[in-house]
């Protein structure tokens, strides 16, 4: 079934470019894309349906590689606490920060986390978001984890949006293996991982490399065995300090290093030589009101690709806009637009080892993409978020919400 969608400009995002086609006309059969070009070169043809877009601008789908979206309870009580003069470090003491959401996602049933989880996921959509990908990491013991796991599989079975489940499983050391994370991690490589992979649940490995989670040489451990099991791999890395996770996460081929504010100039070199995306996480970098920058220069300078997403977590990055993360990643991180786009778009589909099906709006790709009433494409970025006028395409079908 053929479908042509005209009256409209698009930005491809081919190569990571605006690449436009003013006056632009696109042909869909099923759910791939089989002829775009400027309108007046349309193959004629028996379309089952005409869309007129009214002038809109198409982009790609929005693609969020980077969230937690799946957790219990929230943190907004230990934010105004923060705000109020109590200590981080005395929250922590106090059973708070990423500890008190491990307990409430414990807490949680499988629907009870469904059920928040999509109020969050369906904000996303709402803003032309058409993949995500979902850790877990808040679960920290095998039950929990495949709860987590299990709730991102359905969250991408019950809405129009594409799903990339990541077990983040050394994300935080779980109570009971306090001061035992050496056992932890063994506990993740013989029993968790082997088992979560066997169900099919993960599409990919994370996990936190940082002096309050792992070492390099942990992360390793967890990465050898990721490659075993024939998984790809992901790391936050050079969040708060410097410890070479993003080189140690090139040396892995790793589909991406993410947060980066103290990454190093060879660690771009690493990165840039494996083809490892770099994922910018403004939203954290807001919240936490961090002032190292990322190394924008460097990265630019050696040509590592450059992703943005919204890190939605409860401690962090309480962040349901990925347009308002593209405003950040412009005024904070001085990105272009235009970067600022094809980080959540083709950078983002690399991002998640999909850029060769995703991202961009090209001959044989998912039609994935979203008609926006703006005047241009820099208004993705400008507006700091709201909600903008649009229709939502995936698979080839109109999925507005
Ligand atoms: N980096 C972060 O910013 C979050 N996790 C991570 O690895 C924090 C998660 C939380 O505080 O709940
Ligand atoms: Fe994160």
């Amino acid at each position: 079934m053929k479908t042509l969608w005209q009256h409209c400009h698009v930005a491809t995002m081919a190569q990571g470019r605006y690449s436009i086609i003013e006056d632009a006309a696109m042909v869909t059969a099923g759910s791939l894309i089989e002829w775009i070009g400027p309108r007046s070169q349309a193959p004629t043809g028996d379309y089952a349906q005409v869309h007129d877009l009214q002038g809109a601008w198409v982009t790609p789908g929005l693609i969020d590689c980077h969230t937690h979206t799946v957790f219990g309870g929230n943190r907004s009580g230990e934010f105004e606490q923060r705000l109020e003069g109590v200590s981080y470090a005395d929250i922590a003491a106090k059973g708070g920060g990423i500890a008190s959401t491990v307990r409430a996602t414990r807490a949680a049933t499988e629907d009870e986390l469904f059920a928040s989880a999509e109020k969050r996921l369906r904000s996303l959509l709402r803003d032309g978001v058409t993949t995500v990908e979902i850790k877990s990491g808040y679960g920290l013991d095998l039950a929990n984890e495949r709860k987590m796991l299990r709730v991102a599989r359905r969250l991408g079975e019950a809405l129009p949006v594409s799903v990339r489940a990541t077990c983040l499983a050394a994300h935080a050391l779980p109570p009971e293996y306090k001061d035992r994370a050496d056992a932890y991690i063994e506990h993740i490589c013989t029993e968790m991982l082997p088992a979560l992979a066997a169900e099919g649940l993960v599409d990919a490995v994370d996990a936190f490399c940082e002096y309050l989670a792992f070492s390099p040489e942990q992360v390793e451990r967890v990465f050898k065995v990721a490659q075993q099991l024939g998984l790809p791999v992901k790391l936050h890395a050079e969040q708060l300090s410097s410890l070479h996770g993003s080189s140690l996460a090139a040396r892995y081929q790793a589909l991406s290093a993410d947060h980066l504010e103290f990454m190093t100039e060879d660690d771009a070199i690493a990165m840039a030589a494996a083809g490892t995306v770099a994922v910018l996480l403004p939203g954290a970098f807001y919240f936490l009101r961090e002032t190292q920058l990322p190394p924008m220069e460097a990265l630019r300078k050696h040509g590592v690709k450059i992703a943005i997403a919204s890190d939605l977590n409860p401690g962090t990055s309480p962040a349901l806009s990925v347009r308002l993360m593209l405003n950040m990643a412009c005024t904070l991180f001085r990105m272009t637009p235009e970067e600022a786009l094809a980080g959540a778009t083709q950078h983002a589909a690399t991002a998640l080892g999909m850029g060769d099906t995703h991202g961009s709006l090209e001959v044989g790709k998912v039609a994935d993409f979203v008609a926006w009433q703006i005047d241009r494409p820099a208004d993705l970025a400008y507006w700091l978020g709201g909600e903008l006028d649009k229709r939502v395409v995936r698979h080839g079908v109109d999925v507005t919400v």
